[in-house]
């Protein structure tokens, strides 16, 4: 019986990359779960009443950057231009592009939710009912893939929401060099980059009162058990939020309160009282980090734009080799 289950365990793993991943993050010393894995219906929801929390400062002022930056990304975007956009969610933000962007011949949305996307796509289409909307259910690291019509259009790429800091810096490097190939010499990016700022900001949006963020960080528990046969018990987990200040970033966890064993594809793993599953990392910049790890990319810094509080950047990159000390313009 046991071989059986093992080896569905090992087709699982061989066919489903997120398999391998899981199983692979469980066996490691210190174990982890790919932050990706949030974003099911639920998580997406959860993520969406994040945004609003009082606490969780990024998605308020980011927005207000991008109101007054619009119209200048705008200026800059080629007439039949796609817009382009990683880890779109709600598309909440995308709305202050889009109203300043009839120029657009689509909007390409692409994420890992479903739910999140078939809502968008909804809701876009009522506020903007001449806009064409592609979406792409899937990886944002995989060749961008246009319908052919739209192929040879201009690009403007939009990743706003700091999403690049839930990857390593290796793994940023690569992602960011990929986007852009995807979008070509001369293309833009627009990308959201918070800014690294004291401890006692950081944990507070990564750990409000309302706990929502603990019900967030807990879903994946309920994810993996459905998703992938385990049998975790989420009342034996909790939520924690840590400062990383030798890496600069804000880490969630989750807490094993006890000692206990947990099934997952078959596989047991044990855990001691308080030993963490790493579920997300959270990385927090300097201006000039973010530009230097933009430049290591393949991308040219053109503008950035910072609150006055200091608190969340934003960055226009061009797909070329410039000089930034040369070229750009920083703006406070
Ligand atoms: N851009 C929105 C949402 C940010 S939340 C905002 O700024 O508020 C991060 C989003 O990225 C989620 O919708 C999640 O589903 C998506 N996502 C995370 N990893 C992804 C991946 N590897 N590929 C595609 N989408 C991903
Ligand atoms: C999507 N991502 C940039 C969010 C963040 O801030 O790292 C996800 C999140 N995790 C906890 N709260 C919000």
């Amino acid at each position: 019986m046991l071989d059986l289950v093992e080896a569905v365990a090992a087709r699982r793993e061989a066919s489903d990359p997120d398999a391998a991943t899981v199983l692979r993050g469980l066996s490691a010393p210190q174990k982890s779960l790919p932050s990706h894995l949030f974003y099911d219906a639920r998580g997406s929801a959860l993520f969406e009443e994040i945004t609003r929390l009082e606490e969780y400062y990024p998605t308020r002022v980011e927005t207000a950057i991008l109101d007054e930056a619009a119209p200048q990304i705008a200026s800059r975007t080629p007439q039949g231009a796609v817009l382009v956009e990683y880890g779109s969610g709600s598309s909440r933000k995308t709305e202050i592009l889009l109203e300043r962007l009839p120029q657009l011949a689509a909007y390409a949305p692409i994420d890992v939710s479903r739910s999140a996307l078939e809502e968008a796509k909804a809701r876009l289409a009522r506020r903007f009912p001449s806009l064409r909307v592609e979406p792409t259910l899937g990886d944002f690291a995989a060749p961008l893939r246009l319908p052919a019509d739209l192929a040879m259009r201009p690009r403007l790429g939009f990743f706003p929401g700091s999403t690049i800091g839930n990857f390593t810096t290796p793994e940023a490097r690569d992602l960011l060099g990929r986007m852009a190939a995807g979008l070509g010499a001369g293309a833009r990016l627009v990308i959201g980059a918070d800014l690294l700022k004291d401890p006692s900001i950081l944990i507070p949006a990564y750990d409000d009162a309302q706990g929502v963020t603990a019900a967030f960080n807990l879903n994946m528990l309920e994810r993996i058990n459905r998703e992938f046969g385990a049998d975790f018990d989420r009342s034996r987990f909790r939520h924690e939020a840590r400062f990383n200040e030798a890496e600069g970033r804000v880490e969630m966890h989750l807490v094993s309160l006890r000692a206990q064993r947990v099934v997952v594809l078959g596989r047991m793993f044990s855990f001691t009282a308080g030993e963490t599953i790493h579920t997300e990392n959270s990385a927090k910049y300097s201006m000039r980090g973010f530009h230097r790890l933009a430049a290591s990319a393949g991308w040219t810094p053109k503008r950035t734009w910072i609150d006055r509080a200091g608190l969340f950047s934003v960055h226009e990159l061009a797909a070329e080799v410039q000089d930034f000390a040369a070229d750009g313009r920083v703006e406070r």
